[in-house]
């Protein structure tokens, strides 16, 4: 009974906002601002920090998107979603993207009024556990209580994973991001199964001592994550899109926040047309000629982004592994500016 009237609620909103959303860049330049979708708060992707100010990996893509439209990545607005609102936040108008650890799947990609717009982050599920279970590998969780957050892909994934594996387990499913991470923490359940780089934040930033826990072995699942606009708003779509890409393209040739302006001296083609030094790229885009080199200089590059949020240079100190360049054996492949 209730999911039908959520249902019907989502369909219901996504006839009307259909209409009223047609071009998201007029209205984003209108406004001024970029209404970003986040987390409620999740350290490395999207946290406010001590100042209050939103820093992560994906509140680098609402960063660089108002960069590229607006020329000043601090024209941005985190409105803070828990998993289970962020579609309909988006299907509504209420944001103008979505930025917020979200796996593409084919459903989501095309059923929801939604369409992804690139890949920043490669991930997989995984499981963190507490040290004292004893527990070193999934396929022990036989029997084992399993906390998850209401609205994520991870409660499907694990149902198929644990009837592949023939692992009878009992799901503890919560709403509210705290609210679960509480009750994992107070031992209401034994493991917590979220995407890996979701335990690696918990571990760091949610456990009173990290080291009592470990996330084991196992990744059961594919979770590419990405931005996502609504569909039927090209426009937008290509500028969150090539926002991404820029900063992809921007580390494969080597430009930083630091050597930008040194960079536009660059005898590179590609580094001219990133940067507009070669004219065009903008204005296919809609966007001012600067629009990848405010990005670069206001956000940095992706290697930059990862290092400073949930690489090396954070608390979580993720490996680059899936997210390093394809020139380093990643899936990181940006798309060319010509
Ligand atoms: N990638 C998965 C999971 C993403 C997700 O929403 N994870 C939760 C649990 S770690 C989260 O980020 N919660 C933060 C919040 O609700 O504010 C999905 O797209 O469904």
């Amino acid at each position: 009974m209730r999911k039908s009237t959520y249902v019907l609620g989502t369909v219901v909103l996504f006839a009307g906002m259909h209409a009223a959303h047609a071009d998201t860049l007029d209205v984003v330049k209108q406004r001024g601002t970029v209404l970003c979708g986040v987390t409620t708060g999740f350290a490395g992707f999207s946290a406010p920090d001590a100042k209050g100010q939103w820093q992560g990996l994906d509140v680098d893509v609402c960063r660089a998107v108002a960069a590229a439209t607006l020329g000043d990545a601090t024209k941005f607005k985190a409105v803070p979603l828990n998993s289970q609102q962020r579609f309909t936040a988006l299907q509504s108008g209420e944001i103008d993207l979505l930025a917020r650890n979200t796996t593409v799947t084919q459903q989501r990609d095309t059923a929801l009024g939604a369409i992804h717009a690139g890949i920043n982050f490669y991930d997989g599920q995984g499981f963190l556990v507490p040290k004292s279970l004893g527990v070193k590998s999934a396929k022990d969780l036989n029997g084992a209580t399993v906390c998850m957050q209401t609205g994520t892909s991870n409660e499907n994934t694990m149902a198929d994973w644990a009837r592949a594996n023939k692992v009878e387990y009992k799901p503890v499913v919560i709403e509210q991001f705290n609210e679960v991470v509480n009750a994992f923490a107070a031992g209401r359940c034994d493991v917590f199964s979220t995407d890996a780089s979701g335990l690696a934040s918990i571990r760091v930033s949610k456990m009173t001592n990290p080291d009592d826990y470990m996330v084991l072995p196992e990744i059961i699942s594919k979770e590419p994550l990405g931005p996502f606009v609504r569909q039927g708003d090209d426009r937008w779509l290509n500028v969150v899109k090539w926002s991404l890409h820029a900063m992809i393209g921007a580390e494969e040739l080597g430009v930083t926040s630091a050597n930008v302006d040194e960079q536009l001296k660059s005898s590179n083609p590609n580094v001219q047309r990133l940067l507009g030094v070669t004219p065009g790229a903008g204005k296919n885009l809609g966007l001012d000629e600067k629009w990848a080199y405010n990005i670069v200089k206001q956000v940095g590059n992706y290697g930059e982004s990862f290092e400073r949020n949930v690489g090396q240079g954070s608390p979580l100190k993720i490996q680059r592994g899936l997210n390093a360049q394809w020139t380093d054996g990643g899936l990181m492949y940006a798309l060319p500016v010509r």
